[in-house]
């Protein structure tokens, strides 16, 4: 089960834990998935995967590498309850969340995102606003007899004073339509058939406009995968059609890591598929991308490499 290889494998630069810029933990949890199965495979595909990164970024014309990447040993979940496994997820988030680190989580369902909130939160001492990316809203209070369901992550967020941005949704129920509207949230929601309309891209301008106005410099990006198009991720548990491409997803956490200050994020949902590789590739090299837009393009913080 831990037998994973670190993050980007034997081609990135080595360094310990104390030289490393970014720590990646890994979380294989699928405690209460509901459809598909699978997302506890996600970490390991990913780390595979990240083997075969090309390190140089022609985007940023340099080696994201080179900022140190040191991989975590997983978090384990066992047959843990929910609630255990999330204290188990900020046990292991809370050092490198105290060492500045960029801290990149790597899923497993998208509950796990909430160990890592409470971490971060614990360690700086102040909130900080929430980019999500996600087909579904996940504003469900409890779901399948949990608070700790993937289908209810934002309400925990909401639950902690931890403001949002969501984007790419197009399945959402009527009960979470209603606790957008009654909450004020609905100028925060950028949904997906809107964007579909806006292929140039001005939808991202105002994204980052909505995250300035939540009023915190700091943002952490929770990615569920399948707020791509499924052509792009079929593995993931709930796929949906529509969905962000690839390039105007960069293009966003480029656009927000230059204006805001990322802190970290996680990418959930890899139900990995066996004997096809581009989801676990795509997963990889979105980790990668946006570890490099975050240490090179934007507001000085702790973490930021030179
Ligand atoms: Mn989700």
């Amino acid at each position: 089960m831990t037998d994973y290889p670190p993050f980007a494998g034997d081609d990135a630069k080595p360094v310990s834990y104390a030289e490393a810029r970014v720590a990646v933990l890994p979380v294989p949890y699928e405690g209460t998935v509901t459809y598909g199965r699978g997302a506890a495979g996600g970490p390991r595909a990913i780390l595979e995967a990240s083997v075969q990164l090309e390190m140089y970024d022609e985007e940023l014309d340099r080696r994201i590498d080179e900022a140190g990447i040191a991989t975590l040993p997983p978090v384990e979940p066992g047959d843990a309850g929910p609630e255990e496994i999330m204290e188990r997820i900020r046990q292991a988030a809370l050092p490198p969340a105290r060492d500045g680190k960029l801290l990149v989580t790597l899923g497993g369902e998208h509950s796990i995102s909430f160990g890592v909130w409470r971490a971060l939160l614990e360690a700086r001492g102040k909130p900080f606003a929430i980019l999500q990316i996600d087909a579904h809203a996940d504003l469900r209070p409890t779901y399948g007899g949990t608070p700790h369901s993937h289908a209810s992550i934002m309400a925990r967020a909401h639950d902690l004073g931890l403001p949002f941005v969501q984007v790419g949704l197009r399945a959402v129920s009527g009960g979470e339509r209603d606790f957008l509207r009654r909450e004020g949230l609905e100028p925060n929601v950028f949904w997906a058939h809107r964007i579909a309309g806006e292929r140039d891209g001005g939808w991202i301008e105002r994204v980052v406009e909505r995250l300035a106005a939540l009023g915190h410099r700091d943002v952490y990006i929770t990615i569920d995968l399948d707020g791509l198009d499924p052509a792009l991720v079929p593995a993931t548990g709930t796929p949906e059609p529509g969905g962000l491409q690839w390039y105007e997803t960069l293009a966003l956490l480029r656009k927000v890591a230059e204006d805001r200050c990322v802190i970290g994020f996680d990418v959930t949902e890899l139900a990995p598929i066996p004997g096809l590789h581009a989801p676990d590739y795509l997963a990889a090299r979105l980790a990668y991308k946006l570890m490099g837009y975050a240490l090179w393009e934007g507001a000085p913080q702790g973490a930021r490499a030179p």
